[in-house]
């Protein structure tokens, strides 16, 4: 007797189901060896490393600070729809199924193998999920197939008995549509020698249930199990981190909330995020170490309390992703509290000819920061310990991250910072440099409106425009507004806190009703006004003059 062909509908929920096992079995080892060994994760996480820069940029500007939550969802998806073609190419034998959950399975091998970060039990996690995964579907498919024959026979021994039995309902389908191959006609009630009706239906109903409900616990056992490294206990035990010299406070004046600018200081909580972590990395203080090595006279090792012993100091502090298209959102000011990253070079004693200082994350990226600016007396780079007045948040780098001022992040702000290295620019490309960013990469002078808001409609009269300009280290001179390519306008500027960080600006211009068109350019204290020509963020920063378009009624 040939198998049973299985209906569409419990051949796709094989597939489904085995994956959801093997992601939860995978998610359940990576609990022990680390969640980034989870095999969803490593290859999200993977796919963040291959995918083109192009993308990346469209994935950011799409979905903005929700990249993560797109691309975990659009993994869903596919794999989904591919778990369901493994079921569905496996109607009669388990076999193509089984070796494609395995497939699948390899992929999240590779990508665990590929993680920097992982070390060597990262594999473990994936190996199991694939264990799971085809273990799991040559059951399903088995209990299928029983259920579908005792089908098939059960119809069998009806269409034999048909005429003799009166029509009736019976138990037919057991309130299981779908599962198992469906009958031509009703079924009958049943003879004496007709197969139990719906046992194989009724097992393969449970054991899918019991799949189900095993994958939802045994990932969220993984969840747990990895989520024990306890960032927020580790944050809570170091408590405040008071600084010997801190900064002036913000003076009042400082922003034109009022009228539409950001407050100066943002919150910690509002604070922009960009990295590549799928996983926020979780490093306690008390396991923390940073390793300063390289072109260095000696080496250094320190741990958190080395730095949080010494004399901390507080800086407000602009930071800016490069990626910023211009008038972007990822631009925030913080106060943070930190060592001077310049005593901590020369403890070690920086040697000649070390123009790059590489700095390296617990989760393997890196990034390349002239060692000369680093150097600077006054530039003020920070190995940062604290953000606003409490403990860097785990998103935001805890325990411990860099801070230069007036470099784009991604050459300058390392997040979960555990080593640095000093090298060459020649020797060593940084994660982002690799991908066809800028190796050197000082913030653009730049102004942005943030009122009004584009399309936004304003009543007839003197019309408040404001927003914020930036030139973080130089400081900024004059900000000019004009409407309609007319005569610019300087606006007023907010009370400087330091050079470091932005300056708002506001403006009263008295507009006719119709559409108008605001342009906005800033001028830097070496007396730099921004270029018109509009560039992309790839591969230094973006330029150019934000404009506005919005109607006076
Ligand atoms: N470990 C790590 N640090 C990182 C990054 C990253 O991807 N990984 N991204 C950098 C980039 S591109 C920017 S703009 C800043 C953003 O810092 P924030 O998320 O605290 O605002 O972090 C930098 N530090
Ligand atoms: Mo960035």
């Amino acid at each position: 007797m040939t198998a049973p062909r299985l209906n569409t509908l419990v051949s796709a929920l094989i597939g489904l189901l085995s994956v959801a096992a093997a992601v939860a079995v995978g998610h359940l080892v990576a609990g022990f060896v680390g969640l980034g060994a989870s095999p969803y994760l490593a290859v999200g996480n993977t796919a963040i490393d291959l995918t083109p820069s192009a993308l990346k940029d469209f994935a950011v500007r799409a979905f903005g600070t929700y990249d993560k939550l797109a691309l975990l969802l659009g993994m869903a998806v596919v794999i989904a729809a591919f778990a369901a073609a493994a079921g569905l190419v496996s109607r009669r034998r388990p076999q193509p199924g089984m070796v494609l959950v395995g497939a699948l399975g390899v992929l999240g091998v590779l990508a665990a193998l590929a993680r920097p970060d992982l070390g060597q039990l990262g594999p473990l996690a994936p190996v199991a999920a694939i264990v799971a995964g085809v273990l799991t579907f040559g059951w399903l498919h088995k209990l299928a197939v029983r259920a579908a024959a005792a089908d098939e026979a059960r119809a069998a021994a009806d269409s034999h008995a048909a005429g003799e039995a009166p029509a009736g309902d019976g138990e037919a389908h057991a309130g299981v549509p779908g599962l198992g191959r469906r009958n031509a006609g009703r079924q009958r009630v049943t003879g004496r020698e007709r197969p139990p009706a719906t046992s194989g239906r009724r097992e393969l109903l449970l054991a899918s249930a019991a799949t189900a409900v095993g994958a939802v616990v045994v990932g969220g056992a993984g969840q747990l199990l990895g989520k024990r490294v306890d960032v927020q206990a580790s944050r809570r035990a170091v408590g405040d981190i008071t600084p010997a010299r801190s900064a002036p406070a913000i003076p009042a004046g400082a922003d034109f909330v009022q009228d539409g600018t950001p407050s100066f200081i943002t919150s910690n909580t509002d604070f922009y995020r960009i990295d590549t972590a799928l996983v926020v990395p979780r490093v306690r203080a008390e396991d923390w170490s940073l390793r300063v090595h390289g072109m260095v006279e000696r080496e250094l090792d320190l741990r958190y309390e080395d730095l949080r012993g010494r004399e901390l100091v507080e800086q407000a502090v602009t930071l800016c992703c490069v990626s910023n298209e211009v008038g972007g959102p990822y631009i925030s000011t913080a106060r943070f509290v930190g060592v001077p990253l310049r005593d901590v070079l020369n403890e070690a004693g920086v040697r000649p000819g070390a123009d790059q200082l590489v700095s390296r994350s617990v989760d393997g990226w890196t990034c390349g920061t002239p060692t000369a600016v680093v150097l600077e007396p006054d530039r003020g780079a920070l190995l940062a310990l604290a953000m606003n007045g409490e403990p860097l948040p785990a998103e935001h780098g805890f325990p411990v991250r860099m801070v230069v001022p007036g470099l784009y992040g991604y050459v300058s702000a390392t997040k979960w910072l555990v080593d640095l290295e000093l090298s060459t620019f020649d020797a060593f490309d940084a994660y982002w440099a690799r991908r066809g960013w800028a190796k050197q990469a000082p913030i653009k002078t730049m102004a942005r409106i943030d009122r009004p808001s584009g399309f936004q409609r304003v009543p007839a009269g003197k019309v408040v425009v404001a927003g914020i300009a930036w030139a973080q280290h130089k400081g900024i001179e004059a900000v000019e507004v004009r409407a309609d390519g007319g005569p610019w306008v300087r606006a007023t500027l907010a009370t400087e806190v330091n050079v470091d960080t932005w300056r708002m600006w506001r403006a009263e211009l008295d507009l006719r009703p119709g559409g108008h068109t605001l342009e906005a350019r800033a001028t830097d204290r070496t007396g730099h006004t921004q270029t018109q020509d509009r560039a992309e963020p790839v591969p230094d920063g973006a330029t150019g003059w934000h404009s506005v378009f919005f109607t006076v009624t």
